[in-house]
């Protein structure tokens, strides 16, 4: 079949809008028609060629929401009209690492994935001439029709808006599971969040609903402030505006008079950037703090601290699609958006077409958006 999609050619360039050829599902595989997709900043971080596994031409996105077209032959979980989250983080439930329970990172498919290709080593998707296109994070969602390994694919209720839960296939599910599942934040903690885009914004929810008392957000655009209080932000830092460094402004602030150590029990970095990511471990409760990375740096950064910083007791951690088991968590995670448990509607600023998909990555560059979706 032909679909129309926003083909990455190049790193560092526009993305561009055509008709591609699609190939139907093999063996295990599963044809969505995607009804709505978010652009989220690792689509950035890959379209802009800052990603060592980017791959070009490719169709990115991985945040999408869509209806099942067709199975092929063996898939028995899934059946045309079923309405699905695309899983960047699959979830086989056989291999080691699904049965390990101590991971959500699902190695079965993770090869292939990273090389652009489905399972079987093929692409599903290629230009009018033949060129091949590769597949994305297993999803391509930035196509109004994609083919998924059936494992990459939670069943979602079937009256939840598309425009809404695609935002739970990753930003909504990193940032409250960064908080539940890998910190494993307690009632009356005290955190830190750096960023507060897309992700940031969960973790603040995701915080709320942990029960955590004091939350403070750091991010260096000030128009970040009112969105993030609104989710339950207690205190903003802006380290552009304060006198010294972020970390002994957090620590002063998280002082108690029956505390002069200071430091947050808990801080997330959810920007990418390695200095933040210290900052954020640093800036942590001797003793117990944890700093858990969500953000994904470029090619070729590194990560450091002073060893002495983990010796006294700080706890460095990372998290991918918030520890969350897709095939399991995700249809949990709408019936929490559907009953009201959680909000996702004011962090959707800005609904696109397909044609304007370019437009969406100017706003994140802007600072203006906090979710730009793409419909269909
Ligand atoms: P975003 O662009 O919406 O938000 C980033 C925020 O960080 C912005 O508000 C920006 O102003 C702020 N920021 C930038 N530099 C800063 C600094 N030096 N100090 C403080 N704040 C700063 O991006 P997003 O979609 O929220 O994604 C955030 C990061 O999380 C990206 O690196 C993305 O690739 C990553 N991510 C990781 C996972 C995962 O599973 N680990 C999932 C999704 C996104
Ligand atoms: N390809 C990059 C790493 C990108 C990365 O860390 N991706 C996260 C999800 S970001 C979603 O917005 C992830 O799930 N990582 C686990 C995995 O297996 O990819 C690089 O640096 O090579
Ligand atoms: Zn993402």
């Amino acid at each position: 079949m032909k679909t129309r999609a926003a083909v990455a050619l190049e790193a560092g360039k526009p993305l561009e809008i055509m008709e591609v050829n699609l190939e139907g599902p093999k063996a295990g595989e599963v044809l969505v028609e995607i009804k709505a997709t978010g652009i989220c900043h690792t689509d950035e971080f890959t379209r802009s060629g800052a990603d060592p596994e980017g791959l070009f031409p490719a169709i990115l996105g991985h945040e999408g929401a869509g209806v099942v077209v067709e199975v092929g032959e063996g898939v028995t979980s899934l059946k045309p009209g079923d309405h699905v989250i695309p899983l960047y983080t699959p979830e086989c439930r056989e291999c080691a690492s699904c049965l390990s329970g101590k991971t959500n990172l699902c190695t079965r498919i993770r090869a292939t994935q990273g090389q652009g290709v489905m399972p079987d080593g093929t692409t599903r998707f290629s230009m009018l001439d033949g060129t091949p296109i590769h597949h994305y994070m297993g999803c391509s969602t930035f196509a109004n029709h994609t083919v998924l390994p059936e494992i990459s694919l939670a069943k979602v209720r079937e009256d939840a808006p598309f425009d809404k839960i695609c935002y739970i296939g990753c930003g909504v599910t990193t940032g409250i599971g960064a908080v539940i599942n890998t910190a494993g934040v307690e009632i009356g903690s005290t955190a830190a969040v750096f960023g507060l885009g897309g992700i940031g914004l969960n973790v603040i929810q995701g915080l709320r609903m942990a029960g955590a008392d004091k939350i403070i957000g750091v991010d260096i655009n000030p128009e970040k402030k009112a969105m993030a209080e609104r989710f339950g932000m207690t205190h903003f830092v802006n380290p552009k505006e304060i006198e010294g460094s972020v970390v002994a402004h957090i620590v002063e602030m998280t002082k108690t008079e029956f505390d002069q150590t200071g430091g947050v029990d808990y801080s997330f970095d959810a920007t990418g950037n390695v200095q933040v990511m210290r900052d954020a471990l640093e800036c942590t409760h001797r003793g117990w703090g944890q700093s858990i990375i969500i953000g994904v740096a470029p090619a070729g950064a590194e990560i450091s601290t002073r060893p002495f910083q983990l010796v006294t007791g700080r706890v460095w951690k990372g998290t991918a699609f918030g520890g969350a088991k897709g095939r399991t968590d995700v249809p949990k995670i709408v019936d929490w958006y559907m009953d009201g448990k959680i909000e996702i509607d004011p962090m959707i600023t800005h609904t696109l077409s397909l044609d304007e998909i370019n437009h969406g990555f100017d706003l994140m560059h802007e600072g203006k958006s906090i979710r730009a979706v793409v419909t269909f």
